[in-house]
């Protein structure tokens, strides 16, 4: 008998097909549902927006690429819809103006999340959120006091966009797919985001190695600047076309997955925990996860510099938090 090129179905990793809900179903929002059409790991996606009109018209756009995708079923629901999701994605409020920084939208999308939030508790408190809204952080620590849920499944996208843009940034210097390049950035996903250059890799060597490896200069200065055109990048898109989208979407699928799949690469999201002595924040470091949600941020070294501008950007966040009223 020939020998089969395919993988017997015993070796091939099955998954149930779940149902994801998207409350805000805007840019992000919409864009992110689309994303998800393409995962085989997701049957129903529920879309939720307090302007059902403009969601019901997404919901029929996104319909029709169903037979061109996996074919998962897209609605227009309500909180109730949310029950047996197993995440809820979040990513109604306002966005940016040009010119606006993130944490200006704090007061009003947290007024916003304290109104969504008791609607998912109720119909599913077993649920993962997954918070996309600026100031993530900050509103991720919101949904995590308004919920009552444990650390674990409440989940801020965080610096995973920052990171990817990075990534980009130092792929086309080293003319490389990004997918060889490991770069992060952590703390807020926002203007005291810090990168860490001393785990940054490319191909698996360390930045430093590969540049002496592959007789380039180890210019920090111009690494310097990938990273600032990273922290400029949201006002930058958004002077141009008004709004991000993709990167976040594509972003919170590989969250999603991860999750999913019950495991992966360490991601930059932002969970609720103490770092570095400050307690009671939400921020990002590489963190595992997993289908309870965030478990276990990696151990990794800083150096003291690096310790100083997390506690920097921490406390920023925590400032911010001290002000709302929630
Ligand atoms: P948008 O296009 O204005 O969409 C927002 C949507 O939220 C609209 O459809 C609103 O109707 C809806 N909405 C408002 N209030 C409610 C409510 N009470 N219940 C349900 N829906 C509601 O904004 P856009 O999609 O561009 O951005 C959404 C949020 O994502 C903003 O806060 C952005 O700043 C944020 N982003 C976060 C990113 C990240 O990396 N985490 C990246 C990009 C944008």
């Amino acid at each position: 008998m020939p020998h089969s090129v395919y993988p017997s179905t015993s070796v091939v990793k099955k998954f149930n097909p779940v149902k994801v809900a998207v409350v805000g179903v805007g840019s992000v929002g919409s864009t992110t549902a689309y994303t998800l059409l393409f995962s085989d790991m997701i049957s129903e996606v529920v879309l939720i927006d307090i302007n059902r009109h403009k969601a019901e018209g997404e919901s029929m756009d996104l319909n029709h690429a169903a037979p061109s995708t996996t074919g998962s079923v897209v609605y227009v629901g309500d909180y109730s819809d949310c029950a047996d999701a197993a995440i809820v994605i979040i990513t109604g409020g306002a966005n940016q103006k040009p010119g606006e920084t993130r944490m200006d939208l704090a007061v009003t999308n947290a007024r916003i999340l304290q109104k969504i939030i008791p609607e998912i508790v109720r119909y599913a408190p077993n649920t993962i959120l997954l918070i996309a809204t600026n100031p993530v952080d900050v509103l991720t620590y919101v949904s995590y006091k308004v919920s009552g849920f444990p650390l674990n499944r409440v989940i801020g996208s965080g610096t995973l966009l920052d990171s990817a843009r990075l990534r980009y940034h130092l792929s086309q210097h080293f003319n490389t797919s990004s997918k060889n390049v490991d770069a992060f950035i952590v703390g807020e996903h926002g203007d005291s985001s810090l990168p860490v250059w001393s785990h940054a890799r490319i191909s698996g060597i360390s930045l430093r190695d590969y540049c002496e490896q592959s007789q380039q200069i180890y210019d920090h200065k111009l690494f310097h600047q990938m990273y600032e055109k990273t922290r400029s990048a949201a006002y930058d898109i958004i002077e141009r076309k008004g709004y991000t989208a993709y990167g976040i979407a594509a972003g919170i699928l590989r969250i999603v997955e991860t999750i999913l799949k019950d495991g992966g690469s360490p991601l930059t999201v932002s969970i609720v925990g103490n770092y570095f002595g400050i307690e009671q924040v939400a921020l990002s470091v590489p963190t595992k996860l997993n289908r309870n949600g965030a478990y276990s941020p990696v151990e990794l070294s800083f150096d003291i510099k690096e310790i100083e501008l997390i506690k920097k950007s921490a406390l920023q966040i925590k400032s911010v938090c001290s002000t709302l009223d929630f």
